[in-house]
Parts: C-alpha cells; sequence; structure tokens
C-alpha cells in the first residue's frame, strides 16, 4: 500500500482557490486570492499541510501574468511547480457559435492563436501539458453541420499540435453537454481519442470524473483508455446531477475506489506513465483551503484502499468462476477503513496527522482574511 501511496502527487486547480458559484449568485469569502500570486500561495498551503498536492494548474487568461519565469521562481520558493496550462476559448463574445470548429475562418484562427500562446506560456512555465476543453456545441438540431464540425476540429488541433514541443502533450477533455444543450463538439472519450488518434503519440485524452451522463461506467472508461495508451489525464471532482464541481469523492466514494483500482490495474501510477491526477473543482459554499485539502485527502484514502485490494485471490476467484468470492474480496478493500494508516504514513513523513485540523490551527486564515482585501470575484462571473 504504501508504495504506491508514496507515488502520489495530486495537481491543484488555481481557480478553486478563487471566489465562484452557480449563474445565479457567485458567493464572495473573505481571503480570497486577489492574484494568481496568492492562488499559489494557498495552494501551496495545500501540500504544506498534506505532501499530496506539488503542482498547480493554471487557466488562461484567468491566470495571466507578465513574467511567467518569475511566477514560476515564486511556486518553486514556495515549494510547487506550475502544472498543465489550461486553456479559455469560452468567454469572448466572438466565441458565441464556436471556437476551433467556428465556420468563421478568422475567428478559428484566434482561438488557435490562443492555444499557441499557451504553448509559449507552457515554455516559460515548464508545463507538460496543455489541456484544450471546449465550449463549442449547438443547441439545436440543424443548427450546425456535424460532420464540418469535427472536420474543422480536427484541422484546428492539428495545427495547434504541430507547435507542441517534444516533450509536452496536447490533452483533449470531453463534456457530454454544457454550455451547448444539444450537441457538443466533443461529447464522449470516443470522440475525444478519435481526434488525438490521428494526431499523433504526444495527444492523449483528459477524463473529467463529472462530464458523463448518470449511470455510466467510468471505471470502464479509465481501462479502455489506459489499455489504448491516451488517457492522459483526470479532472477529478464529484456530481449528483450535472456538471456538479463537488469535492471528489464526496458523492460517490465507491465510484472513485472503482476508478482508482483501474488506474492501479493499467499502470497508471508507474513511473513512466504520464497520467496527471488533477482536481477540476470550484468551492461555491464551503471555504476554499480546507475544501482542497480534504479533497486530497479523499483521492488518497481511497488510492490506500484500492491499492489494498487482494489482486491473487481476486484472480483466483475470476478464474474459477466464483462471482461472489470475487465481488467479496474487491468489497472488502473497499471497507477496510485506511484512515489510521494515513495518520501515520504522514507523522513519518513529518505531516500533520490531521491535515484539517492543522490547517485550522495554523492561524493562516485569520492572517489572509485580514490581508486581502477585495478578493478576487469569480472567473467565471458576470
Ligand atoms: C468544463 O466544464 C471544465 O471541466 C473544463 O475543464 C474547464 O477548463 C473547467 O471546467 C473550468 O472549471
Ligand atoms: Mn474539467
Ligand atoms: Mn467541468
Amino acid at each position: 500500500m504504501t508504495d504506491l501511496v508514496d507515488r502520489l502527487a495530486i495537481e491543484v486547480p488555481s481557480w478553486a482557490f478563487g471566489n465562484s458559484g452557480t449563474r445565479f449568485k457567485v458567493f464572495g469569502s473573505p481571503g480570497t486570492p486577489r492574484t494568481v500570486q496568492e492562488k499559489i500561495a494557498d495552494a501551496a498551503m495545500v501540500h504544506r499541510m498534506t505532501g499530496l498536492a506539488p503542482v498547480v494548474a493554471l487557466h488562461i487568461p484567468w491566470d495571466r501574468v507578465e513574467d511567467y519565469g518569475a511566477l514560476r521562481s515564486y511556486a518553486r520558493d514556495l515549494g510547487v511547480e506550475l502544472g498543465t496550462i489550461n486553456s479559455n476559448t469560452f468567454q469572448d463574445d466572438d466565441y458565441k457559435f464556436g471556437s476551433l470548429t467556428h465556420l468563421d475562418p478568422k475567428v478559428r484562427r484566434k482561438a488557435i492563436d490562443h492555444h499557441l500562446a499557451c504553448i509559449e506560456i507552457m515554455n516559460q512555465t515548464g508545463s507538460r501539458d496543455l489541456k484544450i476543453w471546449l465550449a463549442d456545441g449547438t443547441n439545436y438540431p440543424g443548427q450546425g453541420d456535424i460532420r464540418g464540425r469535427q472536420d474543422r476540429l480536427a484541422d484546428s488541433l492539428a495545427t495547434i499540435y504541430a507547435q507542441i514541443g517534444p516533450q509536452q502533450r496536447l490533452v483533449l477533455e470531453y463534456k457530454l453537454f454544457e454550455p451547448a444543450m444539444y450537441m457538443t463538439d466533443v461529447p464522449d472519450w470516443g470522440t475525444a481519442y478519435a481526434q488525438v488518434s490521428t494526431l499523433g503519440e504526444r495527444a492523449v485524452v483528459c477524463l473529467d470524473t463529472g462530464h458523463h451522463a448518470p449511470g455510466t461506467n467510468i471505471e470502464f472508461i479509465v481501462a479502455q483508455l489506459l489499455r489504448l495508451g491516451k488517457l492522459g489525464s483526470f479532472d477529478f471532482n464529484s456530481r449528483f446531477y450535472a456538471d456538479d464541481d463537488l469535492i471528489v469523492g464526496a458523492a460517490d466514494p465507491f465510484q472513485l475506489f472503482r476508478i482508482l483500482v483501474e488506474v492501479i490495474r493499467g499502470g497508471g501510477l508507474a513511473a513512466d506513465s504520464g497520467l496527471a491526477l488533477m482536481l477540476d473543482q470550484c468551492h461555491n459554499i464551503e471555504a476554499k483551503i480546507p475544501g482542497q485539502i480534504r479533497s486530497v485527502l479523499n483521492v488518497q484514502e481511497m488510492l490506500a484502499r484500492a491499492a489494498l485490494l487482494d489482486i491473487e485471490s481476486l484472480t483466483a476467484a475470476q478464474e474459477s468462476g466464483d462471482v461472489l468470492t470475487a465481488n467479496g474480496v474487491f468489497m472488502d478493500a473497499f471497507y477496510t477503513d485506511v484512515r489510521p494508516r494515513l495518520a501515520r504514513w504522514r507523522a513519518e513523513r513529518g505531516l500533520p496527522e490531521d491535515p484539517m485540523a492543522a490547517y485550522a490551527a495554523s492561524g493562516y486564515q485569520a492572517r489572509i482574511e485580514a490581508e486581502r482585501v477585495g478578493g478576487t470575484q469569480s472567473s467565471w462571473g458576470a
């Protein structure tokens, strides 16, 4: 168990530390970061409390700064690295009818250029992954030509991929619906896989756990994409109904366990796997830094349980057609309480045994609430 837990490193999203909300209301909260640097400082605090979050993902242009080299040094001084660069072609009037799929070559070019600018940033931050999620799609049957949109998407992605450096990757994220209601241009893993496969080896798929229809067997997708060598990253979060972006493992810890079983089975934690485990969450009403601490602990806890799975007994039961024993072995691992072991794991590494309590006692929250007056509104905000 310890061996696998030791390998766990989770990327936290810069946007989880800013105010966010729904289309109904964005609630402000005291101590909210006003700058990218303050978001990174909060992320570094999550890492200091847990030892699990050494990387921070950025979203461009939400996290635009003048000097990304300086931002990288700033992050390093705080003990974290800059990670995935997420592009944003969904908050500009020009993209009302699409970005990389748009009919107008000028708009497509603008969207492509944004991604090339993101690659420039990656060169300065030392980031490996360019993650592309598109809001492109249509609201009504007949509104757009499905095939034409796929063709233009393929063209645009190829132009971007041509600029991806030898150590970099293009990661394409899919989402069933929203903001487009009838048809999304990258709705599912099959489409993402088809698009990245034609690009080349350094183009892979991002699986956001909140982006499927209810009842989807996500661990199956994990198994399949790992089998094909095309699972590049996760955006972890929880959903009850739509793209809820709740704390990972909150809605369905068993699903998170099943996913992590497949991650281990598929070699996703091997040193050379390249799989990025990222959170993509928004804390609308809960405190943000403890929200991220709880999130990374949830992943660690389910990974530790998954690592306890007795593969030998499971395989023997599977091979002898013993359905109930196989399921029993699987459930035994899931039901094992690993919290005391993980508290020891932390203590042995000089980390707080109880990171939530340690954060509450640290005084950090009171300090940022006093210092940061007028924190930023949601990047999503009106
Ligand atoms: C879209 O719903 C998404 O999951 C994409 O990853 C975006 O970049 C992210 O949310 C923003 O929170
Ligand atoms: Mn996502
Ligand atoms: Mn999402």
